[in-house]
């Protein structure tokens, strides 16, 4: 294996909170010495040297040149392997606000600490066995979570709920390739033939890490959300619609034609998926060259959408063109008949009657919006499975499943069995590439690289 870039063996040291005013920031230290390191800086020494594991150590950091006072803290003493990291470590509860984080990192810095790199303690802990790489991926997923639901999904993630499922398809493949090796190692009458895997068995493992791999929409879904882009004629509603999406008064409304000149993005959480929405210029044929400017870049968020809607001024009546469009169809465009409270004139057949100024048809909006985005997804299934949530682990997932489509006709066309152990070894060292048995130092350094600094 690879040199990893990061150095294991410096004392590492960054801040794990945000920069900006706050009550407190964390600064997090790990690495051998990190404590005695630590207390070279502290005004209590003694008392932080031999404080037990998992406990709490108040003083002050000083300058270790003028013993001027930088700060007062709480130190939390951690002594190894008991630690996130696995390596002794101190975290240092400081007051929130930069110049007096700088000035503890800089003092840390003199103490021998080095500024840690993106997801270095992260990636000490999954060194030192702490975790996985599944349960190292859903730290990062984690923290970038916007949503509650996308939260909770990675909370599931970071308790083993992934790991579990790829240990269990793992332990079904050890099961079927030591019965193959069984068989290549005393391959005349000693073992007989019925304890060869059965075709079936493969399948049944491949079947698992389809459903695994199934649920990577979902994962997608509820981490990177999706856009919606309201679009349509001048004066329809587009901004009154978008206005009833984010319950606050964004985009100018008025009964002028034209009033929005650009676009608008702002965002918003539907059922725990978190959507991109944009308002849009509306579509007219302009002369002004700044509104034909609008219209021209509303269409290129347009083209970049997730899903459409298309709102249809009910009151004025649906256009000729856009009669043709909603005629012709489209799957990404969900057309909208606007100011029912106004329009006696029924919508025409698959258009969504509402009324953006009333709220009338909202609900059933959303419902139909949500339904088509999910897809075949149901919450009620989503809600204690394992869902992936990485590229990573749904790429190597689909060539476990490949590998698996070769023993599986191995087995049924009596393949040589030395074959078919090949295909099932590198099932087996995908799914090890999943939770990190089986890694490379590069595929570590992309992944953390990726995490930011003091995770
Ligand atoms: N009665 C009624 N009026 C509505 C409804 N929706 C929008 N309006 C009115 O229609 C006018 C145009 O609404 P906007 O939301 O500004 O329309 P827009 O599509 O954003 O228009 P542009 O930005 O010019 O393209 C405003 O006077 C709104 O108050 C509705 O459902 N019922
Ligand atoms: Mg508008």
């Amino acid at each position: 294996m690879k040199e990893l870039t990061y150095n294991q063996d410096d004392l590492i040291c960054a801040l794990a909170t945000g920069w900006g005013a706050s009550a407190l920031g964390v600064i997090r230290t790990s690495g051998i010495g990190a404590i005695e390191a630590v207390s070279r800086i502290f005004s209590r020494p003694e008392v932080l040297n031999e404080a037990p594991g998992h406990t709490l150590v108040y003083g002050y950091i000083i300058d270790a040149d003028s013993g001027k006072q930088i700060d007062q803290v709480m130190a939390a003493v951690f002594r190894a392997p008991r630690s996130y990291t696995g390596e002794e470590s101190v975290e240092l509860s400081c007051h929130g606000g930069v110049p007096g984080l700088k000035a503890v990192l800089e003092a840390l810095n003199k103490a021998g600490f080095r500024d840690a790199g993106p997801g270095e303690f992260t990636m000490r802990g999954f060194v030192n066995g702490k975790l996985d790489l599944t349960r190292a991926e859903a730290v990062h997923e984690i923290v970038t979570a916007r949503t509650g639901r996308a939260h909770d999904l990675a909370l599931h993630r970071l308790s083993g709920a992934v790991e579990t499922q790829i240990n269990l398809v793992k332990g079904s493949l050890v099961r079927i390739m030591s019965a193959l090796e069984l068989q290549l190692d005393y391959p005349e009458d000693e073992v007989g033939d019925e304890i060869l895997p059965l075709p079936e068995e493969a399948g049944a493992v491949r079947a698992k890490v389809e459903d695994l791999i199934a649920t990577f929409r979902a994962g997608r879904l509820y981490q990177d959300g999706i856009r919606i882009v309201l679009t349509g004629a001048t004066n329809a509603g587009k901004s009154s619609l978008f206005n009833l999406f984010l319950k606050e008064e964004r985009s100018i409304v008025s009964e002028i034609h034209g009033t929005t000149r650009d676009y608008i993005e702002s965002w918003v959480s539907m059922d725990g998926i978190p959507v991109s929405l944009y308002d849009t210029a509306g579509l007219r044929d302009a002369d002004n060259p700044v509104e034909l400017e609008g219209i021209r870049r509303s269409s290129d968020v347009v083209s970049a959408a997730h899903l459409v809607l298309y709102i249809v001024d009910g009151q004025a009546g649906a256009r000729e063109d856009e009669l043709e469009r909603i005629k012709t169809g489209n799957g990404e465009i969900l057309y909208i008949w606007n100011k029912i409270d106004l329009s006696s004139e029924p919508p025409p057949e698959g258009v969504f009657p509402i009324s953006a100024l009333t709220g009338e048809g909202f609900g059933a909006l959303e419902d139909e919006i949500l339904m088509r985005v999910r897809g075949g997804l149901s919450i009620g299934e989503l809600s204690g499975s394992a869902v992936i949530d990485s590229r990573r682990q749904r790429d190597l997932l689909m060539r476990t499943s490949e590998a698996l489509v070769h023993v599986e006709e191995g087995l049924s066309l009596n393949a040589p069995l030395d074959v078919i152990a090949v295909d099932v070894r590198e099932a087996l060292d995908c799914l090890g590439e999943i939770t990190g048995d089986v890694t490379s130092a590069d595929i570590l350094d992309t992944m953390f690289s990726s995490f930011c600094v003091g995770k």
